[in-house]
């Protein structure tokens, strides 16, 4: 039983709500377990197309828990090893979308930044402010935002630690679409079920082929790629999807 999320799915959606509104939403250790268990169960459920993690009105997440993390010393965490636990985020091979409401700070931005997708809220929030806490990212949160927006704007926002509107992360190519705040929910899902009628294994090696573009030497990457074009024609939906173009008709994917 989830203390610190709820779980459900709609329609081949598997959602993820943080829920800890009274510390808006920061991340405690259990938590971050909570959600990483959640996101590898609708990876394992053949149902699940595509997982969406949302936060509620005020918050996706205000960043790790300040309190648990206080007294902990340098041989704590090296045996806790507690980002060993962020690394399974990116072994989800589903789309993983974030619906942005509110603050996304610290580990709570580290965590959108984990996802595939990132909608946002105009009033949404987005920063590292660890500099001011005499330390400074640890889930990926310098590495993520350097690929996204580059050396020197990277290292002005984390060293500043200052909050980035939602705009100003559009601007800078770190989140991908800006919206009301009341509609950012049904706008993740509206993505989310569009996303549902492609076909999965595409959708899973396009998501391994990109982030090798990201991550790989440019031959490496083109290297992947191709062998994951040769494998996409091992499933039915490549032959589902070319017939249906010669027949003129919608594909009906299947997954396999
Ligand atoms: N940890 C613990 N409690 C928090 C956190 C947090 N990160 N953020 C907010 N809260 C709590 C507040 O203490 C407060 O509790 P209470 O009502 O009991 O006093 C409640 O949430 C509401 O917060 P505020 O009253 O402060 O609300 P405001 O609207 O005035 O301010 C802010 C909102 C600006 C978001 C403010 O709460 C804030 O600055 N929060 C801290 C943000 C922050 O520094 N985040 C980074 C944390 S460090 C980190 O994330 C490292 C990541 C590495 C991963 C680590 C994995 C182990």
């Amino acid at each position: 039983m989830n203390k610190y999320i709820k779980a459900f799915s709609e329609d081949h959606v598997g959602v993820i709500q943080l829920d800890r509104p009274n510390v808006l939403n920061a991340l405690n250790r259990e938590m971050v377990t909570e959600i990483v268990s959640q996101l590898q169960s609708f990876e394992n459920n053949e149902d699940i197309r595509v997982i969406v993690i949302r936060g509620n009105e005020l918050a996706f997440a205000a960043g790790a828990d300040i309190d648990e993390m206080r007294d902990a010393s340098p041989l704590d965490l090296e045996l806790l090893n507690p980002f060993a636990e962020w690394d399974k985020i990116s072994l989800i091979k589903k789309p993983i979308l974030a619906a942005v409401n509110g603050f996304a700070l610290g580990g709570g931005f580290e965590l959108a930044l984990h996802c595939d997708v990132i909608l946002a809220a105009e009033d949404a929030k987005f920063g590292f402010p660890e500099v001011k806490l005499g330390v400074l990212p640890g889930a990926g949160g310098t590495q993520f935002l350097t690929k996204a927006m580059g050396t020197r704007k990277a290292l002005e926002w984390i060293w500043l630690g200052e909050q980035m509107t939602a705009n100003e992360a559009l601007k800078y190519g770190v989140i991908n679409r800006v919206v009301a705040k009341e509609l950012v929910v049904e706008e993740t899902m509206r993505l989310a079920f569009q996303l549902v009628e492609q076909p999965p294994i595409s959708l899973r090696l396009i998501k391994e082929a990109v982030y090798a573009a990201r991550d790989l030497p440019l031959q490496e990457g083109k290297n992947l790629e191709r062998k994951n074009f040769y494998l996409a024609f091992a499933s039915e939906d490549q032959k589902e999807g070319m017939q249906a173009f010669i027949d003129k008709r919608p594909p009906t994917f299947k997954g396999r």
